[in-house]
Order: C-alpha cells, then structure tokens, then sequence
C-alpha cells in the first residue's frame, strides 16, 4: 500500500533537519515513518515494515486502531480540555471503566508515565506521613537495581544506570536500592521508615527480566507484612503486553498500587493513571496535585476505547498464544551466539553473547528485511509487535530473523 500523500521532504532533508534543529537525545533506527496500520508501518517511500517494538508497547493495539481514531477525532470535535477547574462527560466514564477492568476502588489520571511515578510517590510519601505515621521528611521507598520508571529528576535519581544520571544530578534522597528477584533483600532493606517498594514485575529497559517464579508473590507477603505499599510499574508489562492484564496476574499477586500508561491510550494521546484505593489516594486532598492535561476529556475518550477494543477483540488472550509460537519459533534458532531468549506473552528478547558485538547491527539488518526492533543494553534485542499479530505473521518475521542471525553471528 503506497502513501496517502507524498513526503513533504526526502530522506536525508528529514536526518539534516533533525540533526541541526533537534536535540540528540536518541540514536533512532534510520528509517523515516509516515504511516501506520495495525501490525504495520510505512517509510516515506512506501517500503513497509512489521513493527516489532509498538512505541514501546504503547501501540499494544495496533498502529490507529479505527476505532480508537474515531474514538479521538468525534471527542475533538465536540470537547478537548477544560482544565480541572471545571469537571467533563467523559472522566467519570474513564474512572467508572478503569475500576471495574483492574479491579481498582481509586484512580489518579496523569499523561505521561514518568508522571504517574512521580504521582505514586508524592501519594505514597504522604500516606506514610499522615496514615502510617513515619517521621516527616525521612520517608524511604524501596527501588531495584536496573530499573526504567521514566526521565524526571526525581526518578532517574533512583536509576542505576549512570547514562540516566550522569550530570543531572542533585537528586532527591529517601530512596534505596535492592537487587531485582531478591526478595530477602527487599526485606533486608525495609525500616521503620519505609512507606513502599517500587518494582516492573518483569525490568523491561533492562531487557525482559523476568523474576524467579515466586518473587511476586515473597514481595506481595513481605509488604503486607511490614505495612508497606507494593507499587507495580506497570506502565511497559500492563494493558496484555506479557498475555495478561497484567503481569502481576502470572503469580496471582495484586498490587496496593498499579502504574499504567502507554497503550492506555493505544498511541494515540498520553495518558497515564495511578490505580489505588481510599487509603493511598486518599491523602490527596484539594490543590495538593495535579495537571493541566491530566483527566481531560480527550484523553479519557480516547482510554475508554483504547481499554475496550483491547478486552472485547481478545487481545490479551491473543498475546498469551502467539508469545508462546514467537517463543518456540525464536527458541528453535540453533546460534551459539545467542546466550538467551527469554520473555512472557508478546514480550520478548535475545540476549547475545559479548563476544557478538552488540545487538544494534542486528536491529539495522533486520530493518532492511522489513521488521523494526530496537536494542537495550547493547546486547539484547526486543520483540514486542503489537497484540494483534497472528502466526502467519510471526512466521513472515522468523523467515527474516534467522538469516539475519545466521549470518551475523
Ligand atoms: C524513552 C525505555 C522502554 C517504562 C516504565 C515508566 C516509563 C517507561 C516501565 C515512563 C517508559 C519508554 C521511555 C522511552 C523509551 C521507553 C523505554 F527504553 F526508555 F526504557 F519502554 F523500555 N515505566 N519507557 O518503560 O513512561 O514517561 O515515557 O510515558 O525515554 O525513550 P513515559
């Protein structure tokens, strides 16, 4: 399927242009979208590509699912903000649908999900100074080593990775630091200080780590038992991207926070949520938090949607099944320069061997077969098509993957 309208510029205008005007704040694949459908995208010449990353799974539905379009553009043209000054049609709705889908009592809607980070720990914070009763000014959150919660100065503070922190810092204090899938570690660290511990139930940026069965549930029991909030990042891991709702739901743990974002809006408007309960965000009381766009009607038009189409076209259950036929097909690669290929539902990675050299060459060639990956931490490639994809297609990827492995390793 050819463009609808030509590129208003060529290819190298469009690098030249980003190079001199925009800030190089990423080393983005060099290929240049102009369209989406579903599974697939398409360069300003027309080549298609399957898209294997989802914006970070915040397209989990598929590139401008139709009805979440026309979800965003009736709700344009009748009502797009009012600010929270004044109250809207659509956030009632919103909240209304979001609880009883998460199985929630109490929302905060935020846009972006370093936002609704930030959110959870100003709420946690003060939970733990007026319901708890820790010391003012000395509450401690709990965080892992490789986590990715987002860019703010507050959250890259709590980062270890030096690329997120160096030279931003002063940072803000009351946070430490445990290892991932160390439960008695996480106990080890919790004071009589400690308001929560904020985790992804499985690290995505760090390369789908997955904890060692059972960690969820050691973390959930060990919260419960010190008073302790359980925050789960669920903001990559949430809304089917690991073949559940949530990833928390694969040891049948629920979390006293969930953090979403991303695909909440299916790509089409940022929107993020803290989901809790009374006793957490109840502490926010009027004029304590907010922001500008948070809760709009546009946005909560949009997620309402965005949440329908990916429950009622079975999208979850469709990432459970086809992460298991990525999975195997990936896992009958036969390279000795693969050391592992690990994931759950439609979240997936090959990690390769130092000695291969890095993962980004791989990403490169696979763009010329036509699939678009991207890699973390040098040596790890991340598969993670939207949640619509069917064997067919998967078989379509793996008929490019394993010569582009094959002959790189
Ligand atoms: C970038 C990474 C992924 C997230 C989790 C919170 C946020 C994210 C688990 C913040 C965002 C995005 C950020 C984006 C690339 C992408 C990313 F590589 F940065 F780490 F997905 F792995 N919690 N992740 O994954 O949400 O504020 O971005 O809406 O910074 O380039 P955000």
């Amino acid at each position: 399927m050819s463009n609808d309208r030509p590129a208003d510029l060529d290819f190298d205008e469009y690098l030249g242009i980003e190079a001199t005007l925009g800030a190089h704040n990423y080393k983005p694949i060099d290929v240049v979208l102009a369209r989406g459908e579903g599974l697939w995208v398409w360069d300003i010449d027309g080549k298609r590509y399957l898209d294997c990353l989802s914006a970070y799974s915040a397209v989990n539905q598929g590139h401008c699912h139709p009805k979440i379009r026309e979800a965003l553009v009736e709700q344009a043209g009748r009502l797009s903000l009012t600010s929270r000054a004044f109250r809207n049609d659509q956030l009632a709705l919103f909240y209304q649908e979001v609880c009883e889908l998460t199985s929630s009592s109490k929302v905060l809607p935020m846009n972006s999900g370093a936002e609704a980070v930030e959110s959870a720990v100003k709420a946690v914070r003060k939970w733990g100074y007026q319901v708890k009763g820790v010391e003012r000014n000395k509450a401690e959150i709990i965080v892992c080593a490789n986590n990715f919660h987002g860019r703010t100065i507050a959250v890259v503070g709590f980062s270890t990775d030096p690329t997120a922190r160096a030279d931003f810092g002063p940072f803000a204090p009351g946070f430490k630091v445990v290892p991932f899938g160390d439960a008695e570690a996480l106990e080890a660290a919790i004071g009589p200080n400690t308001v929560a511990f904020l985790a992804e139930p499985i690290q995505g940026e760090a390369g789908v780590i997955i904890p060692p069965d059972g960690y969820l549930r050691d973390v959930r029991e060990i919260c419960t038992r010190h008073n302790v909030m359980l925050i789960f990042d669920e903001i990559q891991t949430g809304l089917g991207r690991t073949g559940k709702l949530f990833a928390e739901e694969h040891e049948g743990v629920e979390a006293d926070i969930t953090l979403i974002g991303k695909a909440l809006s299916g790509g089409y408007y940022p929107i993020s949520a803290v989901l809790s309960n009374s006793e957490v965000l109840g502490v926010l009381q009027p004029g304590e938090h907010g922001s500008t766009f948070g809760g709009n009607p546009l946005a909560c038009a949009v997620a309402r949607t965005a949440l329908k189409v990916l429950v009622e076209e079975g999208m979850i259950e469709n990432s459970a099944r086809m992460g298991r036929y990525f999975l195997e097909a990936l896992r009958a690669l036969r390279n000795n320069g693969i050391k592992e290929i690990r994931g759950r539902g439609l979240m997936i990675a090959i990690e390769f061997h130092e000695e291969v050299g890095g993962a980004r060459r791989f990403c490169e060639a696979l763009k010329d077969q036509g699939i678009l990956c991207k890699e973390t931490h040098h040596h790890t490639i991340r598969f993670a098509p939207p949640l619509i994809i069917t064997e067919n297609e998967i078989d379509w990827a793996m008929e490019r993957i394993e010569p582009v492995l094959n002959a790189g390793l």
